[in-house]
């Protein structure tokens, strides 16, 4: 990283809370999805530089709440330096009795992207260069769709993700029936053919046990690999599994900050893991967890926030593969770019988020 960070000062935190439609509803084991909230944060600074994030609330009424902490948060920081590590030390404390974890966590990860985007941009960098990094795009895999459809359904809908730019796909599965989970895998994998990879989902719904005969019945369909079978807090649970099969195992968007990636790594709870930017806390958090890959040479992937998550896989020495959905991007100026597979790291200042206006009045929620 550069030695010296620009100086800026907070000035205000400003919240919006928005729910575009999804292009492609998303249905996993756990929920189905059509629209997707966002709670939007502009960081403004004395000097005339704002910094954003978007934070996805997973359910509308969430939003609400994330803002109300960032607002709350906000009292803390205003007149105080955009110095991140300060910023989270103060917050951190600040919050720390009602605890860390879930919609408080996301809310001052959240801040935390703000600030190293308001710190990009007054350095007039891409975040990936101001974090030391030159590469100029990371592998890329289409996660907007194969939901736990009528797995007939999923060979078209798996043509079309991957002609979007793609060489890769991820499928949702738990299904009841395992042999319709196959099935689904089965389709996919006729429908883009053998050289494009799929990975697959089930979003925790499986037991240990079960995770292993399932897994054991997948195993010649050639996964990239299987994310979260198991409950994602289930360590000892999620190392059988892993030690049990060839196909990597994939956790992490539940990881809540770094410590909690560490002590899966402990238990060799997983082959492959891919923090989320707004549970790891932030550019901060997401920047250690990436020297604990480092130093185990796991593997590391992204989860969500595609705009951001391409310069810190850039930035990242295990680099792995970007996750790209296009949730964010009715309220954005510009998506990420994806050509041959890869998602290219923007050139501009900062991450590259602009609202575009209009959008995110004709989105806004309360
Ligand atoms: C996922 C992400 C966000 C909402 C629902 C499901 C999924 C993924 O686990 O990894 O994309
Ligand atoms: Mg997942």
């Amino acid at each position: 990283m550069t030695a010296s960070l620009p100086s800026l000062t907070v000035r205000a935190i400003g919240t919006r809370a928005v729910l575009p439609p999804m292009r492609n509803a998303l249905g996993t084991s756990a929920a189905r999805m059509t629209h997707a909230p966002f709670v939007l944060i502009d960081l403004e600074t004395e000097e005339g530089v704002t910094g954003r994030a978007h934070a996805f609330c997973y359910m509308d009424i969430a939003a609400p709440s994330i803002r109300r902490v960032v607002d709350r948060a906000a009292e803390a920081l205003v007149g105080r330096p955009v110095q991140p590590g300060r910023i989270e030390a103060t917050l951190r404390s600040r919050f720390t009795l009602l605890g860390l974890p879930g919609i408080v966590g996301m809310a001052l990860s959240a801040i935390d992207v703000a600030c190293w985007d308001a710190l990009a941009r007054a350095a007039g960098m891409p975040l990936a260069r101001l974090l030391g990094s030159d590469r100029i795009s990371v592998p890329a895999y289409n996660s907007n769709g194969l939901s736990l459809d009528d797995p007939d359904t999923l060979g078209d809908e798996a043509i079309r993700l991957r002609k979007a730019g793609f060489d890769a796909v991820k499928i949702r599965l738990g299904r009841d029936d395992a042999n319709e989970d196959l099935r689904a895998v089965r389709t996919v994998r006729e429908a883009i053919g053998l050289t494009a990879l799929v990975m697959a989902d089930y979003n925790q719904a499986l037991t240990p046990d079960e995770a292993i005969a399932r897994g054991l019945d997948l195993e010649g369909e050639g996964l990239a690999w299987i994310e979260e079978p198991v409950a994602h807090d289930d360590l000892p649970g999620n190392a059988r599994v892993a030690a049990a099969l060839r196909t990597p195992i994939q956790i992490g968007e539940n990881f809540n900050g770094p410590n909690a990636m560490a002590n899966a790594i402990a238990l060799n709870a997983a082959d492959y893991m891919m923090p989320d930017l707004m549970r790891i806390g932030g550019v901060s958090g997401w920047l250690r967890a990436a020297t604990l890959a480092d130093r185990t040479a796991i593997p590391l992937s992204s989860h969500l926030y595609p705009e951001v998550s391409v310069h810190l896989l850039a930035a990242s020495p295990t680099a792995h593969w970007l996750e790209y959905v296009d949730w964010a991007e009715p309220v954005l100026q510009e998506g990420v770019r994806i050509e041959d597979g890869m998602a290219r790291v923007p050139e501009t200042a900062g991450t590259g988020i602009e609202w575009d206006e209009d959008a995110v009045s004709s989105f806004a929620i309360d």
